[in-house]
């Protein structure tokens, strides 16, 4: 039993499932924080029966909020580091010794489950939109991200201080691989059982993937903007005045930047491409970030350019498929232009 880990689990309804994970947990660790985030069922009580400590929050205001103030918590409380997990059971407690033997071994690491190597259990619309998105959150932390939206993680409450986070919902989690990343810290996967349940989800497709991606394309604005002008500098986050936090203070400005950043994405590749070519003889070494994959900046720039085709094929293939026909081609668009470009490198 490790004292200096303990396990925080954001919560909202989840009474169902609650007792298990946390049970689960106790026989790894000695304790459990629950935040229980406005529920209107009694996830609190069944929390605290099963021996973990709850955190009140009053009124539902999203993972990210809940994750903030539980790394609060434990930081306070003096632990090392914290294991997420998800409060309705499709995080089994009995992979967290995977996460400790790794954490022994790597202690400024953070460690991510991973559910990628069951790909047949994932269902398919998520796992396609989950591979786009690990191409470009992968971009921006400098490094290929096995998984990205998997909320069972090992995180040193160093690093955790040394970000700031800006987002909430399920924002937050792609905000912080991303800023942890390009900070230049080292992350890892641990193998992770997938477990898709009945169980519903409070994740609002549209919504929610709509938010992460306008982040994540509103960062990487930022980041080859400054990568873009200055050399060998591939780690641009610093939680001390970094552009893009200073956008997020303000509400209205930051909604306003991630629509702009949207809706210019396709051209601004293209400038970025353009300055990739040109600005070395100026600039040595200018997007560093991307230098070292050795592929030129043309990948990112093609990627981006077909994410249109990607939503076009997408309805194409619902509606051939709606029409009786056995058909199946995103699948391989998905794998052709939006692969691991680290595969190979060190
Ligand atoms: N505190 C808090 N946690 C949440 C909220 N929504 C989801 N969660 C947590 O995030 C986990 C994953 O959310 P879920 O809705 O299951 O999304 P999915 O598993 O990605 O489909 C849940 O098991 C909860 O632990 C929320 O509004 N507040
Ligand atoms: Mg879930």
């Amino acid at each position: 039993m490790t004292s200096d880990i303990c396990v925080v689990i954001p919560a909202y309804n989840a009474s169902a499932t609650i007792k298990d994970v946390v049970r689960g947990a106790l026989k790894y660790v000695s304790r459990v924080i629950v935040a229980d985030d406005g529920s209107t069922d009694d996830t609190a009580g069944a929390a605290s029966e099963a021996g973990a400590e709850v955190l009140v929050i009053e009124k539902n205001k999203g993972k990210g909020n809940a994750l903030k103030l539980l790394f609060q918590k434990a930081i306070e409380e003096g632990y090392r580091s914290v294991i997420s997990m998800d409060a309705d059971g499709q995080h089994d407690p009995e992979d967290i010794p995977q996460f400790i033997a790794i954490y022994t071994r790597h202690p400024d690491d953070i460690i991510v489950g991973s559910r990628m190597h069951e790909k047949e259990k994932i269902p398919r619309a998520r796992y396609n939109s989950m591979c786009i998105a690990r191409f470009y959150i992968s971009l921006v932390a400098n490094q290929f991200l096995e998984d990205t939206q998997c909320g069972f993680r090992l995180y040193p409450l160093l690093i955790i201080k040394r970000l700031r986070l800006m987002t909430e919902g399920y924002v937050t989690e792609t905000e912080l691989l991303i800023k942890a990343g390009d900070m230049g810290i080292h992350i890892r996967f641990v193998k992770v059982k997938t477990i898709y349940s009945e169980h519903g989800s409070h994740f609002k497709p549209i919504t929610d993937i709509t938010s992460i991606t306008a982040y994540i394309i509103s960062y990487a604005h930022i980041k080859w903007l400054i990568e873009g002008v200055t050399s060998n500098n591939q780690n641009t986050y610093s939680a001390k005045n970094y552009v893009r936090d200073r956008i997020g203070e303000n509400r209205k400005i930051d909604v306003l930047f991630q629509i702009l950043t949207a809706f210019t994405a396709l051209p601004a590749t293209i400038i970025f491409l353009a300055e990739y070519i040109i600005l070395p003889l100026f600039i040595p070494h200018n997007f560093a970030s991307i230098r070292k994959l050795g592929c030129g900046f043309s990948k990112v720039t093609i990627a981006t350019q077909m994410l249109p085709f990607v939503l076009l094929f997408a309805i194409l293939e619902k509606t051939i498929q709606a029409a009786g026909f056995q058909v199946n081609f995103v699948d391989r668009f998905i794998g052709r232009f939006y692969s691991n470009l680290w595969k190979g490198k060190k």
